[in-house]
């Protein structure tokens, strides 16, 4: 026992509810007990119960405000305090011993400065507060492929949200027992100032310590900060892949699915494809999509060399705005019960409300609480969001929970490009793919604090989530390429093209279906497409547009290449590639060269 042990042992009012037989762990629940000084422990056991309970006490001080019961049952808004609404790119460190581990994709700081620095802000944080302890279990509880984590908070509504989009409580407790291991998470809401808000991540101790915010990706722990900074770090140690990916199933009527992994920045389409509904025309002849997961991928090679993925998610934590009957209707489906609402507006009946639903409602009072004022704000916040349990998604797939994961037969990556990038493309072969991912570029999102709009590289959808060195990160991509892997083709797709009016020039949504069959043809060497340097592009008679309209200039440039625009735009991704120095691995230099020379 060490000296906070007993510290805590000598707070004899301190209520506690359960505890376990690992020691590692009641060890350091007593250590986080002391430090933050709460007035109780609740070990959370995922019950119905206690999730009653939890939800009474939120509806009492208004952390949870009940909707309309008749349209929406069992479901919630959460007013989020004004300032809290999205990701903190600039408070997010990775906190290695060499700062070169982290690279400079991440903002460092030295594990002991960190710790400092975090230390000094939890101490006696959660005074008069409870703190919950939240074992849970990334991926199906029964998988090899998952990974389990604790989190310990102070806030019920992270609590509440753990409990839908992870596997929470008893089961993931047993787990954690028998393994021993476990991601520690320490998270409290502290006070809710920007100014005293930093979340940071220490791979090397598997330990996560957030500060200041309540907000999604910043305060469930199991997602982005587990699930991705520092299961990249884990996967690279094992030999496996944790990535910013959605996983879909596309069946064809013949009733054979393939399954397709995507990466997209934030607030870039993901959670859309992952529920597609197909056009009518695919509809009648049996097409279907089954989604796996909207958001994180953990894949590895299986005995026979492919990638087999699995969703370590239970819950969507989606985009709000723009979801509607038209645009994603399994995910309007979805959250029509037992779902909580983030800064959404509400109408004059209480039925949550977004611009872009689509409805014949209109909104009385907006995400801040104020009578709604057209002009004055969105009635939602831009980056207002809904969680739910995957298992209430119509199109979710009875794969989603196999232990085995699923094989991945193609990897698409995709960010929002108004201009020069093509509808789709193919790289040539794995090494091209990894370029393909590490060169993507997306205009930047309200699902991160800073300006909206802005194009950045993105490798992989992952700049905001790797949690080593990104140069490290492409040699590990590479690494899969070892003549054993049966690896998945790997695609480039923009559904986010321009014209001069600045509207979308492809219609999207259950139309990326069109594009997703033409990759399949690809996967099973039937589909055509024409060879450029940037890689193979279908023409427009290789791709079922039946149905589409689409202008000659549409047609011009969502299935063409501009030589000149590319030679520039592979200038940059050359400058891009020598920011990570002697480190980023030449195999992927080399790859930028022949293309570049091609191009002329
Ligand atoms: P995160 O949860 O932040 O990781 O986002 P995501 O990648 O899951 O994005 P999501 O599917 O929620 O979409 C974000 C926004 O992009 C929404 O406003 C959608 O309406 C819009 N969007 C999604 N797919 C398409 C598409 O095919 N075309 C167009 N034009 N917009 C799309
Ligand atoms: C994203 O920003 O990519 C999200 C939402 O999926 S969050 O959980 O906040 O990261
Ligand atoms: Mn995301």
């Amino acid at each position: 026992m060490n000296a906070m042990t007993q510290d805590l042992d000598a707070i004899p009012k301190l209520n506690t509810n359960g505890g376990t037989s690992l020691q590692a762990l009641s060890d350091w629940v007593a250590e986080v007990a002391a430090l933050t000084q709460p007035d109780a422990i609740h070990w959370c056991d995922g019950s119905d119960a206690e999730s009653a309970e939890l939800i009474a006490q939120m509806e009492a001080d208004g952390t949870l405000i009940p909707l309309n019961s008749e349209t929406h049952p069992n479901s919630w808004l959460h007013r989020s305090h004004p300032d809290d609404v999205a990701r903190v790119e600039h408070l997010t460190f990775v906190c290695t011993s060499d700062q070169d581990d982290a690279g400079p994709n991440n903002h460092w700081m030295a594990p002991a400065d960190g710790h400092a620095k975090m230390d000094g802000l939890f101490d006696g944080c959660m005074r008069g507060r409870t703190m919950y302890v939240i074992p849970y279990c990334m991926g199906p509880i029964e998988s090899p492929l998952s990974r389990c984590g604790v989190e310990i908070t102070d806030s019920p509504y992270v609590v509440a949200n753990m409990r839908l989009m992870t596997r929470m409580g008893a089961p993931a407790l047993e787990r954690i027992e028998r393994e021993g291991r476990f991601v520690r998470g320490l998270h409290s809401i502290g006070e809710l100032d920007p100014n005293r808000r930093f979340i940071m991540h220490f791979p090397e101790e598997l330990t996560i310590k957030s500060y200041g915010s309540g907000y999604g990706g910043n305060a469930l722990l199991g997602k982005k900060c587990h699930a991705l900074r520092i299961a990249s770090h884990q996967a690279r140690q094992e030999g496996w892949l944790a990535e910013h990916m959605l996983i879909l199933g596309i069946e064809n009527p013949q009733g054979q699915t393939h399954y397709i992994a995507a990466a997209f920045p934030s607030a870039c389409g993901k959670t859309n494809l992952a529920m597609l509904i197909p056009p009518e025309g695919y509809r009648e002849a049996g097409w279907k999509v089954w989604t796996v997961g909207d958001d994180i991928c953990w894949m590895r090679p299986g005995a026979d060399g492919r990638l087999y993925a699995i969703n370590p998610e239970a819950g969507f934590f989606g985009v709000a705005p723009g979801t509607s009957a038209k645009s994603n209707p399994n995910a309007l489906k979805c959250v029509q019960r037992n779902t909580i609402f983030t800064n959404v507006g509400v109408t004059a009946d209480n039925q949550p409300w977004w611009e872009g639903i689509d409805d014949d409602q209109q909104p009385a009072v907006d995400w801040r609480g104020e009578p709604y004022e057209a002009g004055k704000r969105p009635a939602a916040h831009p980056n207002a969001r809904f969680t739910v349990s995957a298992r209430q998604c119509p199109s979710y797939s009875s794969e989603a929970e196999n232990p085995a994961g699923v094989p991945i037969s193609a990897i698409v990556f995709g960010g929002r490009r108004a201009s020069l990038v093509p509808l789709v493309f193919e790289a040539r072969d794995w090494t091209h793919g990894v370029l393909v991912g590490a060169a993507m570029g997306s205009e930047t999102t309200a699902a991160a604090t800073g300006q909206v709009g802005v194009m950045r590289r993105d490798p992989m959808a992952m700049k905001p989530f790797c949690g080593y060195n990104f140069a490290d990160y492409f040699s590990h991509w590479l690494s899969f390429d070892n003549g054993q892997n049966k690896l998945p083709k790997i695609f480039h797709v923009n559904w986010f093209r321009k014209g001069a009016d600045g509207k979308f020039l492809w219609p999207g949504f259950g139309d990326n279906l069109r594009v997703l069959e033409w990759m399949v043809g690809r996967v099973e060497g039937r589909a055509n497409a024409v060879d450029t340097p940037i890689g193979a592009i279908p023409s427009e008679a290789d791709l079922n547009l039946e149905g589409v309209e689409l202008s000659d200039d549409a047609r011009a440039v969502l299935f063409g290449y501009d030589r000149d625009g590319w030679k520039a735009e592979f200038d940059s991704i050359g400058e891009y590639l020598e920011e990570y120095g002697p480190r980023m691995p030449e195999a992927l230099k080399d790859e930028r060269v022949r293309i570049a020379s091609e191009l002329g």
